[in-house]
């Protein structure tokens, strides 16, 4: 799939929305009328800037270059009542599960959730009227105009939370990427050390019926992720939206049941909202273990859904592929932690 540099899913943005045109004091000017009245007109309203869902996009990497987005300011409105042209607005496209904070304030702006929805990040100013807007009974020859507003300066930061059904999370060298790679098109790097996957990959799982689910290969948690060992915690955002854990829980660790508590300990101290998730849990690399020898095994508590699996023999693949489709079909869109800022 795409290299580590390419997948960016923070960055700050200054904007710059268009001010507002002034309106203008102006006269009629007519060959038999001496005195015209007044006839300036308002200024356009400055360009705003927004950010629109794009399916196509998956990471905020090209924004990330662009450090100043600016709108167009409203022209000056025009002598004979003529309003100046508008400032055109901008569209940031970015990829769908992106939340936009304004910094400083920490004013939460707005999330794409939808291909095409926009957030307004930025309003321009509205135009300022010109002199024929003033006239009344009692004020014929309104001599001012007004200028245009300002339009909002801020600087903004956009974070993306992948939209995942399922995501998967493990120690490295779990098997998760050979799962991605078995399950979806998707082709992440697989080898036999820890970290090879450095940012988190995507796939779509699809059937026959075309029914598709998305699956989110994480980097590998380890113990003390959230005091920053191995990758930290820092990808765990994207779990924050997923509808479903997997846990990937291999057999070449001594203690699978152990594994687990220290993952969720882990997820804990991110957000104990996602030990609430659904979940279920797949033993990797079964092939390892004979089935006779499985009993010695200290595994997760019987009642939790779990699936010997393994990508050499094929063990289980389809067991858990459909018990994910039913789980991914009853919790689609019922994630219950909300976009929020992560602590700078
Ligand atoms: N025996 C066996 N080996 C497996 C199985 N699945 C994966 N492996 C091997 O385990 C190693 C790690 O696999 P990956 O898929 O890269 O593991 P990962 O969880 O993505 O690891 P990180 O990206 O480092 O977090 C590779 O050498 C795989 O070939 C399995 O079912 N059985
Ligand atoms: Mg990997």
């Amino acid at each position: 799939m795409q290299a580590e540099s390419d997948f960016v899913d923070y960055v700050k943005l200054r904007l710059e929305a268009g001010d507002g045109g002034r309106g203008v004091v102006s006269w009629r000017r007519e060959k038999y009328v001496p005195f015209g009245g007044p006839d300036g007109g308002d200024g356009g309203d400055g360009g705003s800037i927004w950010m629109e869902g794009d399916p196509q996009k998956w990471t905020l990497l090209d924004i990330k270059y662009r450090r100043v987005v600016k709108a167009p300011s409203g022209e000056a409105g025009k002598p004979r009542c003529q309003r100046g042209a508008n400032g055109e607005d901008i569209v940031i496209r970015v990829p769908i599960g992106t939340s936009a904070w304004e910094e400083g304030s920490g004013a939460f702006l707005g999330e794409v959730l939808r291909t095409g929805e926009r957030v307004l990040l930025a309003k321009g100013g509205k135009g300022g009227r010109g002199n024929y807007a003033f006239r009344s009974p009692t004020l014929r020859a309104p001599d001012f105009a007004e200028a245009g507003e300002p339009g909002e300066k801020k600087v903004v930061r956009l974070e993306l939370r992948l939209l995942a059904d399922v995501c998967m999370v493990g120690p490295p060298n779990a098997g998760k990427s050979t799962l991605l790679s078995i399950l979806t098109r998707a082709r992440p790097k697989i080898a036999p050390y820890p970290f090879t996957t450095l940012v988190p990959q995507l796939g779509v799982v699809e059937d026959e019926r075309r029914r598709s689910f998305v699956l989110a290969d994480l980097p590998g948690l380890i113990e003390g992720a959230s005091q920053g060992k191995g990758l930290g915690l820092r990808f765990l955002r994207h779990v924050e939206r997923g509808a479903i854990l997997l846990y990937m829980l291999p057999l070449d660790h001594p203690n699978p049941a152990l594994l687990l508590e220290k993952l969720q300990a882990e997820l804990k101290t991110y957000h104990p909202l996602l030990l609430e998730k659904p979940y279920l849990i797949a033993l990797t690399k079964a092939d390892l273990v004979p089935i006779d020898e499985r009993k010695k095994l200290n595994l997760p508590a019987a009642n939790v859904p779990q699936f010997f699996i393994s990508a050499v023999t094929r063990e289980g693949i389809e067991e858990l592929l459909s018990a994910l489709r039913t789980a991914v079909e009853r919790f689609r869109g019922k994630a219950k932690v909300q976009a929020r800022a992560l602590p700078s």
